[in-house]
């Protein structure tokens, strides 16, 4: 087994908006480790001056989350530049099964890094925060996966829309901050920060851990989604998502074919 042919087979993948096969069904000795290098590889093939790479993601860092794709794990996955909706209007016709979650992300002025890492750390670093559509599309038939499939499938990441607006890390209370996501009007689903290990600044401190033992950093510049904060909702062609952020603000997706 070769990581960088299992590279290419999920970069495909991802360009073609084709499902694929479970890694580990033909691999089944595949560990977790070697998924986030085909995780890594995958990505670094996509990037170019265009599609940069922008940050990171947290993902499966709510009960919810972890009990909805039966994985009790939080795992990371890599953001670039072409993932960003620069307008709320998301295009499904290349997407394979999207689902949609409410989150927050951070923008970083200071890089972090490193093995031991606190809250207090984290603050003093953040920029900004905002809010956050993320919209997933695992590769894999059926939306199911091991704890390695979706590591190596980046997280399952396609797309992301931010809010206009950005908020002082001290704007609020990131932990009670509650979301309501309604779908066509009809609500879905509810939750508050808390929801993701209990503070959503905990999802950095463990983001931060988890890159350093492959060297790496959240950057200056980086943005960083905390990972969601209810489960996820299936989307298709017509559909208007909006996530109702209370005194925050609200977030509206337009989804066309
Ligand atoms: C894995 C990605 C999880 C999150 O916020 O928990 C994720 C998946 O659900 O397919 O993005
Ligand atoms: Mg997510």
């Amino acid at each position: 087994m070769k990581l960088d042919q299992l590279a290419k087979r999920v970069a495909e993948s991802q360009k073609n908006g084709c499902e694929m096969d479970k890694l580990t069904i033909s691999n089944p000795e595949l560990t977790v480790n070697q998924a986030y290098e085909i995780q890594k590889l995958s990505i670094n093939e996509t990037l170019t001056d265009d599609n940069r790479f922008i940050g990171w993601k947290m993902g499966l860092t709510s009960k919810a989350k972890q009990q909805q794709v039966g994985v009790e794990e939080a795992i990371y996955g890599r953001l670039t530049s072409d993932m960003e909706l620069t307008k709320p209007v998301l295009k499904v016709g290349e997407l394979i099964h999207p689902r949609v979650e409410p989150e927050f992300a951070f923008l970083f002025k200071d890089e972090l890094k490193g093995a031991n890492i606190t809250a207090k750390d984290v603050w003093p670093a953040v920029e900004c925060v905002f809010l956050a559509l993320e919209v997933i599309d695992s590769r894999y038939k059926n939306f199911s996966f091991t704890l390695t499939d979706v590591v190596a499938d980046n997280a399952s990441s396609a797309k992301i829309l931010l809010s206009n607006q950005a908020y002082s890390p001290y704007h609020t209370d990131w932990a009670q901050a509650e979301v309501t996501l309604y779908q066509n009007g009809e609500m879905q689903k509810r939750g508050r920060g808390e929801a993701v290990l209990d503070h959503p600044i905990h999802s950095i401190v463990e983001l931060v851990k988890m890159i350093n033992r492959e060297g790496l950093s959240i950057q200056a510049g980086m943005i960083v989604l905390v990972g969601g904060i209810t489960d996820a909702v299936s989307i298709q062609a017509s559909d208007e998502i909006m996530a109702d952020y209370g005194e925050l603000g609200k977030l509206t997706l337009h989804v066309i074919e």
